[in-house]
């Protein structure tokens, strides 16, 4: 009895795993690369202490915005890496590791470049837009688990 519930079980988690994949990558297919769409994940984020803003070469721009959750741990970081009042650099966290790092490289509002991390430093995935059309054009997965050198 208990074994016939244990697969039920089994079967269902398959299915799960199964319909979520695809679900998934379409997800990922219409992400939005904006910078606002950044911002707005970042001013959306819950369950945090208060952003704090900082103005580091005191031009009177904020440049640097933090978000530490109530743990004190970080949950994102967000920078004008250079100084023209947009932001374009953005490091999202989980729980104070670092998963995933966006970079609008050419300051045209638009994320380019997107890296996904393990554990912080290792490098999971790297996508690049390269000709700034929007679509990301150079994607990497890179094989962590094994014995995280790259392939
Ligand atoms: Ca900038
Ligand atoms: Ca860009
Ligand atoms: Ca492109």
């Amino acid at each position: 009895m208990l074994n016939r519930k244990l697969v039920i079980l089994a079967g269902i988690l398959i299915l799960l795993i199964v319909l979520g994949a695809p679900l998934g990558a379409e997800e990922d297919k219409t992400r939005d690369l904006s910078v606002d769409a950044r911002m707005e994940e970042f001013y959306d984020l819950e369950d945090t202490e208060p952003a704090i803003e900082l103005d580091s070469n005191q031009n009177g721009r904020v440049d640097y915005l933090i978000k530490t959750g109530e743990d004190g741990k970080k949950m994102m970081e967000v920078l004008d890496y250079d100084h023209n009042g947009t932001m374009d650099d953005f490091y999202m966290y989980d729980h104070g590791v670092l998963i995933q790092r966006a970079i609008d490289s050419n300051a045209d509002g638009n994320i380019d470049i997107w890296v996904y991390l393990e554990e912080g430093v290792y490098i999971a995935r790297y996508e690049e837009d390269t000709n700034f059309d929007g679509t990301m054009d150079r994607v990497k997965n890179y094989d962590t688990k094994d014995n995280g050198e790259k392939k």
